[in-house]
């Protein structure tokens, strides 16, 4: 997968080089370019931004250093118009254009594994009160434009949420996780929050790990892990346990 990040701090997004995410990086498992939207700046100033139309408080992003980056991020060109890796070949499918804002659609685990099957991603990674709309509308005609939010509160910019995305997504990719097994058992796979986990040593600090844990029952375990994933899945939340029983009134039914 390529992703391509647009921002007025490239360096926002270097801890994509670490970790897991380095890793896939290093395996050309993900290609990750990050490119300054003031590189299409079109004054000496290499100003991006400017009051907003009808008044208020704030600052607006402009339109035409973002329509200069999205026309050239696309075609695989840097801000200096150095031609980088060439995107792949234009498909039935525009490339995804996510631009990060706390009034975009919530990004879901269901959204991330979505995601993960594209060839590419676009982020345009908004500052102050945000990018001029006609920018989305403009770039409607060559991307398909999805805005998304990470949760109901607000950001400074689109930079943190960009990271959070790539990460979500990146870390799907066949081959970034070491053992993809993991990945199943975890939060909002299944609809519900995972169980408590625990380690050695088996009491710590006048607190043990439960003791099913270490009966070597594997069905009991299973059944415990079952039971406090929805526990606590009821109790932080409900909203995730009224949506599975909503698509699916048989979903909590016991099967053993
Ligand atoms: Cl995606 N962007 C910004 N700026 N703020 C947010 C957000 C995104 N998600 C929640 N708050």
């Amino acid at each position: 997968m390529r992703v391509d990040v647009v921002t007025v701090f490239p360096e926002y997004l270097a801890p994509l080089g670490l970790s897991l995410l380095g890793r896939a990086q290093r395996l050309g498992l993900l290609a990750v370019h990050v490119h300054d939207l003031r590189g299409w700046a079109p004054d000496r100033h290499r100003t991006v931004d400017d009051t907003p139309a009808g008044g208020g408080a704030g600052m607006v992003m402009l339109p035409e250093p973002w329509g200069r980056a999205l026309d050239a991020v696309l075609v695989g060109e840097g801000p200096d118009g150095a031609v980088g890796e060439r995107p792949p070949a234009a498909g039935p499918t525009a490339p995804l254009l996510l631009v990060p804002s706390p009034s975009g659609t919530p990004l879901t685990q269901a959204w991330a594994h979505e995601l993960a099957a594209e060839p590419r991603l676009v982020l345009a990674c908004g500052r102050y009160e945000g990018i001029d709309e006609r920018v989305l509308d403009d770039a409607a005609s060559r991307y398909r434009v999805e805005p998304f939010s990470l949760g109901d509160y607000v950001l400074n910019g689109g930079e943190v949420a960009a990271l959070a995305l790539v990460e979500a997504v990146g870390r799907l990719l066949p081959g970034v996780v070491g053992n993809p097994a993991s990945l199943e058992e975890e939060s909002h796979e299944q609809g519900l929050l995972e169980h408590p986990v625990y380690t050695r040593p088996a009491r710590w600090r006048g607190l043990d790990v439960p003791a099913v844990l270490s009966s070597g029952h594997h069905a009991e375990v299973a059944r415990w892990r079952r039971e406090q994933g929805l526990r606590r899945t009821a109790r932080r939340r409900p909203d995730l346990l009224r949506a599975l029983l909503d698509a699916d009134p048989t979903a909590l039914s016991a099967d053993d």
